[in-house]
């Protein structure tokens, strides 16, 4: 047992030194130190665990959620190495075994933390939570060779590097965002981009389910907002077309909640709000249809903020949302209202975030909602550029939670640089090294780490089209969002990430995803 081993074992402080490896990992076998998001603690050691023929993978008796954790990592390793990998509560003592336990009765773990032990033996990933048995399994994918994330199967042998991991997330928070409205994407693609978010600890998927060019998310009560707010035509350029039914997005919210991934659903308002406007007359001033827009203008719609029937409308949407949305949020938009007077953006905000409270979610908006004082339980979006926002840091003192996105760093919309294909670049040019060089509880003065709930990386779809062009601007910038989230502070080190990413995407080319090879990379 080696002194670290024998430190931990008699509840002694254990002192890591992840530089102090004993000895070089297996061939073709990650080293402890690889693994993105960095985790936080590594304390590499001798041997190393051989996945064979004979490996079963046990997981906590008498836990169906530990068991689901369990059957999802068998299916993730049987298609590469051919083993059969049976889930089971008890395993003989002699078989080469992963275990997924409970109890890890670590409180610093938290929910989504993990200890993960390798040595010759065995596997075994320790958590409070299910959900830290999830992020475990994640790491336990990347500490095998690449080749396991081929479809096909290859022979090799299967080795992870001896030593053991604990490791938790510096924020609660860790988001990915997908618009429907400007592009639709379908639920397919909606569950490949989690299937890829969840593997880097990402725990938020946010839809921005309406905006000016398309109404995406069924809503009983108002019909047509997605007869046509989502039929023929509508999205930028009129080719983004279609909606989720309640019973599509339920399907995605079940299957997030198995990746460990929470629904953030998004109605922007009071602005933004173009497609309802031309399915429901109503909701404007003059009871005029305006003409439908698929241009990428933004900021010219407005409820008529002094009609109790924008308040029946927006209850209503409320409500049917809430009711399908397990998750603590429900986010209200309201960026750029500048058809709106500030007296009547107030006036709305008085009345509408009281309402998502009303049923049973935190209001989560864009940051124009700090200007109002209603916003003190809710929590605002920074999609700023500057790193000063004395409104925003107000509302800080009185209790308002933020999320980071700065657009100029977190937005994966922008160009990564003047050449890029897709996307927008009024933010500026985002290359990996600018996307992974802040901090997000220093950022913003005034907007202290106590204050920060986390980070999430917007994806706007104005020039997105297909589940490729959404890879090619995501990957590899996620992951850089993803650590800033998850890692401790300490960790973050540039030099290190971009050698744990130039060495992860061969796994992207395996699983057939369309990242950008970035120049400041040395892809392997
Ligand atoms: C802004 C705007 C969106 C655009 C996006 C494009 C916010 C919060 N409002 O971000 O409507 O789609 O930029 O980058």
């Amino acid at each position: 047992m080696s002194r670290m081993f024998l430190a931990a074992a008699l509840g002694l402080p254990v002192v890591v030194a992840p530089t102090a490896a004993s000895a070089a990992p297996p061939s073709g076998s990650p080293a402890l130190t690889s693994v993105i998001p960095a985790p936080a603690e590594v304390s590499p050691a001798s041997g190393s665990f051989r996945l064979g023929p004979l490996t079963v993978i046990r997981t906590q008796s008498g836990s169906a959620a530990a068991k689901a954790v369990g059957e999802q990592l068998a299916r993730a390793l049987r298609p590469s190495t051919g083993y059969p990998l049976p889930v089971v509560a008890i395993t003989p003592r002699v078989l080469p075994t992963i275990s997924l336990l409970l109890g890890a009765n670590e409180s610093r773990l938290g929910d989504e933390g993990y200890r993960l032990q390798v040595d010759a033996r065995a596997v075994t990933i320790r958590a409070n939570k299910p959900a830290g048995l999830f992020a475990g399994t994640q790491t336990l994918l990347q500490l095998l060779p690449k080749e396991i994330d081929s479809p096909t199967f290859v022979r090799r042998s299967w080795n992870v590097a001896g030593g053991s991991i604990v490791d938790f997330p510096r924020f609660a928070y860790r988001g990915a965002f997908m618009d429907e409205a400007r592009h639709f994407h379908t639920p397919a693609e909606i569950k490949a981009y989690i299937d890829e978010i969840s593997r880097f600890k990402i725990n938020h998927l946010h839809l921005h389910l309406a905006d000016d060019q398309g109404w995406r998310i069924q809503i009983d009560s108002w019909p047509k907002l997605t007869t046509v707010g989502g039929g023929p035509g509508t999205g930028v350029d009129g080719v983004g077309p279609g909606f989720l039914t309640k019973a599509d997005y339920r399907d995605l919210v079940r299957y997030a909640a198995a990746r460990y991934v929470t629904i953030v659903p998004e109605i922007d308002m009071p602005g933004h709000v173009n497609a309802a406007q031309v399915a429901y007359p109503e909701l404007t001033c003059d009871g005029v249809a305006p003409p439908p827009r698929t241009d990428t203008e933004v900021g010219y719609s407005s409820l008529c903020i002094s009609s109790e029937t924008t308040y029946r409308f927006v209850e209503d949407v409320i409500r049917e949302l809430a009711a399908i949305t397990p998750g603590p949020y429900l986010h209200i938009g309201g960026d750029e209202a500048h058809a709106t007077t500030d007296a009547d953006y107030l006036t709305f905000q008085q009345r509408v975030l009281p309402l998502v409270t009303k049923y049973g979610k935190t209001a989560y908006g864009w940051n124009e909602i700090a200007k109002s004082p209603a916003s003190s339980n809710a929590v605002a979006q920074y999609w700023d550029t500057a790193t000063t926002n004395p409104t925003v840091a107000a509302a800080v003192t009185r209790g308002t939670k933020v999320i980071m996105s700065p657009a100029n760093k977190a937005y994966l919309d922008m160009k990564y640089d003047r050449n890029t294909p897709l996307g927008l670049s009024w933010a500026g040019y985002i290359e990996v090294q600018t996307a992974y060089g802040w901090d997000p509880g220093t950022h913003v003065t005034g907007i202290p780490e106590s204050a920060i709930l986390g980070v999430e990386a917007p994806l706007w779809s104005e020039t997105l089209r297909s589940i490729d062009d959404i890879e090619f601007m995501a990957f590899p910038r996620l992951p850089a969002i993803a650590e800033l989230g998850w890692s401790p502070a300490t960790t973050h080190d540039w030099p290190s990430f971009a050698s744990r990413l130039g060495a992860y995407g061969p796994r992207w080319t395996l699983r057939d995803v369309n990242f950008y090879p970035s120049p400041q990379i040395t892809w392997q």
